[in-house]
């Protein structure tokens, strides 16, 4: 497991190099936005999703510059995402990563531009061809995280958990919200590759099955943090809002326990026919089971 955390260490110290490097620093009136942008950009995270694109890269193995960049256009999408989840407006949280949130650190309407700029930011990285050399390659690249992002993933994913407040929601409701919100980044960075690649159906689909056991496991465990975590290692406040439906309120806390390990062995499953080219994706799972933030 060693292994793994320094390999993780290592593919997000690149993707704050390229992040760095791809984020502008602007004078001028325009200035703020940019510098907002970057403070959200760089301020750390543990860049999960540009690992999982570099793990799926790895499989096929795709040039470095092409998953990095990748990578960080898709750490754009997330990082907007957290700036406008945590306006007053949404979230109302004054904290992200253990540090003043966007709009606390500048203001409200520099933090909703800042999002708004990482958002297209993010496909002008993917279309350009430094990315790919292939236009057809980097036009999948950009439908696939339109639809991910968009009102057919996390967008209406956000859409339907803020809908849901105060209602009754099953099992299956949380499922398909959560495959939404914070599933569909994920099932990108792991297709990514494959894409990348020109990969068929059945390799696409394998991906796909992992990424959807994966997305479950990251969100059962960020609930189960929520009521066992440690707010400073999480670098924001736990338990905020006991009434809400979640995974762990649905299935107990030891029901999500179990949940995760038959999640794990599906996830393995569907990955067993890349066999050892898969060693990190398999080494993951009990990494994100067991994160402390
Ligand atoms: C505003 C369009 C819009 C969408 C927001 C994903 C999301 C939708 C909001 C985030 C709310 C949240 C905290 C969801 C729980 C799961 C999640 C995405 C946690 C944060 O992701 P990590 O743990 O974050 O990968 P780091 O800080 O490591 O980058």
């Amino acid at each position: 497991m060693s292994d793994l955390h320094a390999l993780i260490q290592k593919s997000a110290e690149k993707t704050e190099s390229i992040l760095d490097e791809l984020l502008d620093k602007e004078a001028g009136l325009s200035a703020p936005v940019f510098e907002a942008a970057r403070y959200s950009s760089l301020m750390g995270g543990k860049r999960l999703r540009p690992f999982l694109v570099k793990q799926s890269c790895s499989l096929f193995d795709v040039e470095e510059k092409t998953s990095l960049r990748v990578g960080a256009a898709l750490e754009m999408i997330h990082t907007y995402s957290l700036i406008h989840d945590d306006l007053p407006a949404m979230d109302d949280s004054d904290l992200r990563r253990g540090k003043p949130s966007c709009h606390k650190a500048f203001d409200e309407v520099t933090a909703i531009l800042a999002g708004d700029g990482l958002l297209t930011y993010a496909f002008e990285v993917l279309s350009d061809q430094e990315t790919h050399q292939d236009p057809a390659i980097r036009c999948e690249l950009v439908r696939e995280l339109a639809v991910a992002a968009g009102m057919h993933g996390m967008v209406g994913g956000q859409m339907m958990d803020i809908a849901a407040e105060e209602k009754s929601l099953t099992y299956q409701d949380i499922k398909v919200l959560q495959d939404k919100k914070t599933g569909a980044l994920f099932r990108f960075a792991l297709l990514s590759g494959a894409i990348i690649a020109g990969k068929d159906d059945q390799i696409k689909s394998a991906l796909g099955q992992y990424a959807e056991a994966f997305g479950l496991i990251f969100q059962i465990t960020d609930d189960l943090l929520d009521v066992e975590g440690n707010a400073d290692q999480m670098g924001k406040p736990v338990g905020q809002d006991p009434d809400k439906i979640t995974f762990v309120t649905l299935l107990g806390v030891e029901g999500a326990k179990k949940e995760l390990q038959a999640l794990e062995k599906k996830a393995l499953e569907a990955i067993c026919l890349f066999e050892n080219k898969s060693e990190y994706l398999r080494l993951l799972l009990q990494y994100v089971i067991s994160r402390r933030n």
